[in-house]
């Protein structure tokens, strides 16, 4: 297996986290953060550069420290040090870095104070109420704890859309190498496009099932097999990644792709509706009494029906049978329909491209434009631009514009920032720099925790700010690590609507905020949604095709994206109608 940039990164955020436990000096896990995020934002893969004898020194942030431990990750698959660290530190300590709001830091404190290293510890430590009073914690802390342990014990995990797909993507296509092998094809939540997705539903169409389930075994990265019969089989990947396989006729291959691709409460209704027409649906077909109508292709079970075909991230039982009989579903919006990104970072603050790199990336992948959206100066920790800097950055987008009109190339910078918004609504930088400003993307950094009164208040009074174009990551949350903030969201995507601004669907896999059901919410309302990849880095530009999967589960087509819009119409639409 080639060893990926983002393997590599992954050992450095472990050995960051465990030297963080232990208490290590700041600089030192801070060089390792620092090396992650350079592999993350890397052009090209650490293990060709190396290959072409290439000397990663060269690479920011990566001293010879760092690029030793780069090439006996990209030469062995291990890492020593890591291996050390892992050695020195008990087994479950790591886990515990997987529960919401538990850093390096609050790790420390549990294992150096309380002696705790496995959730069951931390669970009987939260309900006894030891926790409160430990450096860095305190009784609200103790509670959520205490119900996030809850849930961890009686759930199983479940992997990020984009995780999953890492693993997906590869084993897919090494099934697809079998001989006989016609058909592969992930179903499930996967194909929904969910955002998190709990195993991985496989189905092949197959001379000989026999040929694919063997395959399927001798993947590399199988680690159990749960079971294995003549045409279908369980097993366990190395991340701990459920994969059902299963092989079914060509004939039956559409009802058992509907069948399996769920979700079940779509399949429900469906069934219901069958019934109610004297039809019969399951994996093999659709029947009427004895007799098959259907079942090679999904929309010919659709159609048997009498519905058009309903796509994937639309089968939640969210009103699409409804829709699809009343001929009213959406033209879902698609990735080719994108002609920029409103929201990305430079190396000004806290990315880790130049802005012509940024600029390079955008496109080379076909966009027509990308606002530049860096930090503003209250987030000191991501080096946040002040006035005068953010002037700068815009006199150099300025000059870049220059040089591309003048070499006849159709591509616009347009010049933007991610301003924060600070607890009392205003805005981080004085109005007189961001009219000058093409958009102004505004986002909560900070206060998460104010009550659902003032986190609302704070952003619509963000909103009625004359310069304030989108809201940026509108709830806060992180995928199974931050809840969102308490905040109105009806009131907000209607302060939206009648300040004509935009709602930001960001779709960064670890965020991936708004949600489906506010998308559908900010649709019926008029809302335009702008997609963006919030990108640290090159690669980050990639990420537009989560946030289309997240903005088709909430309904949206082309015409309810803002950045659907070729420049000329874009240009208007961040030109605010309203001024307060
Ligand atoms: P996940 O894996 O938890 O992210 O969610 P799914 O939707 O992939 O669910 P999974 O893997 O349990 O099952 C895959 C599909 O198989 C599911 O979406 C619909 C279908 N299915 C599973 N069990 C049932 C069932 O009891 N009834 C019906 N109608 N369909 C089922
Ligand atoms: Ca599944
Ligand atoms: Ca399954």
């Amino acid at each position: 297996m080639p060893i990926h940039n983002e393997d590599i990164a992954q050992v450095f955020d472990q050995i960051a986290d465990l030297l963080e436990i232990q208490g290590e000096n700041a600089f030192r896990v801070r060089a390792y953060r620092n090396g992650a995020r350079e592999l993350r934002g890397l052009g090209q893969e650490a293990a060709q550069l190396l290959a072409a004898g290439a000397d990663l020194t060269d690479l920011p942030g990566i001293g010879t420290a760092l690029a030793a431990k780069i090439a006996e990750v990209v030469h062995t698959g291990t890492c020593q040090a890591l291996k050390k660290l892992e050695r020195e530190l008990p087994a479950d300590l790591p886990e515990l870095l997987r529960l919401p709001g538990l850093g390096p830091k609050r790790v420390h404190a549990l294992h150096y104070d309380l002696d705790i290293h496995t959730p069951e510890q931390l669970y009987r430590a939260a309900k006894d109420g030891r926790l409160r009073d430990l450096p860095g914690f305190g009784p609200k802390t103790e509670a959520a704890l205490r119900t996030a342990l809850e849930t961890h014990f009686t759930s199983e995990p479940r992997f990020k859309l984009a995780s999953a797909a890492r693993y997906a993507e590869p084993l897919v296509a090494w099934l697809r190498q079998t001989p006989g092998v016609d058909r592969v094809v992930v179903a499930g939540s996967y194909r929904r496009g969910r955002e998190t997705v709990g195993d991985l539903d496989i189905l092949v169409t197959a001379r000989q099932p026999a040929a694919a389930i063997a395959r399927l075994r001798d993947y590399e990265e199988v680690v159990q097999v749960l079971e294995a019969g003549d045409t279908r089989a369980t097993v366990i990947l190395r991340a701990g990644l459920q994969v059902d396989l299963r092989a079914v006729a060509v004939e039956c291959f559409g009802a058992a792709l509907h069948y399996f691709t769920g979700s079940k409460a779509h399949n429900i209704a469906l069934r219901t509706l069958a019934r109610a027409q004297g039809l019969k649906v399951n994996e093999y077909g659709v029947f009427r009494g004895r007799q098959r109508l259907a079942g090679e292709t999904e929309a010919s079970v659709y159609a048997a029906l009498g519905l058009p075909y309903i796509p994937p991230e639309l089968r939640e039982n969210r009103g699409e049978i409804e829709a699809a009989r009343r001929g009213l579903l959406p033209e879902l919006v698609t990735l080719d329909d994108l002609r920029g990104d409103l929201h990305c970072h430079t190396n000004a603050t806290d990315g880790h491209a130049s802005l012509a790199e940024m600029v390079a990336a955008a496109r080379q992948r076909g966009r027509d434009y990308l606002a530049i959206t860096d930090h503003s100066k209250r987030l000191t920790m991501a080096h946040g631009l002040d006035s005068r800097r953010l002037l700068e950055q815009m006199a150099a987008i300025d000059r870049l514009n220059e040089r591309l009109a003048s070499e006849g190339v159709a591509f616009r910078v347009l010049k933007g920032i991610e301003v924060d918004i600070l607890p009392d609504g205003g805005l981080d930088l004085p109005d007189p720099v961001l009219g000058q400003l093409d958009l102004v993307v505004a986002g909560v950094h900070s206060q998460f925790h104010l009550s659902r009164a003032d986190q609302t208040r704070r952003v619509l009074k963000a909103m009625d700010h004359p310069y304030f174009t989108i809201l940026s990551h509108p709830t806060g949350r992180l995928i199974a690590e931050r809840e969102p903030y308490d905040i109105d969201m009806t009131r907000v995507i209607r302060q939206a609507r009648d300040r004509g601004c935009y709602l930001e669907l960001n779709a960064h896999p670890e965020r991936l905020d708004l949600s489906d059901v506010h998308c559908q919410m900010a649709r019926e309302e008029g809302v335009l949604i702008s997609i963006a990849s919030d990108a640290h880095g090159i690669q980050d530009l990639d990420d537009l095709c989560y946030g289309i999967a997240q903005a088709r589960r909430g309904w949206l087509t082309k015409g309810d994206v803002l950045n659907s819009r070729p420049l000329k119409d874009l240009l208007p639409l961040l030109r605010r109608t309203f001024h307060a």
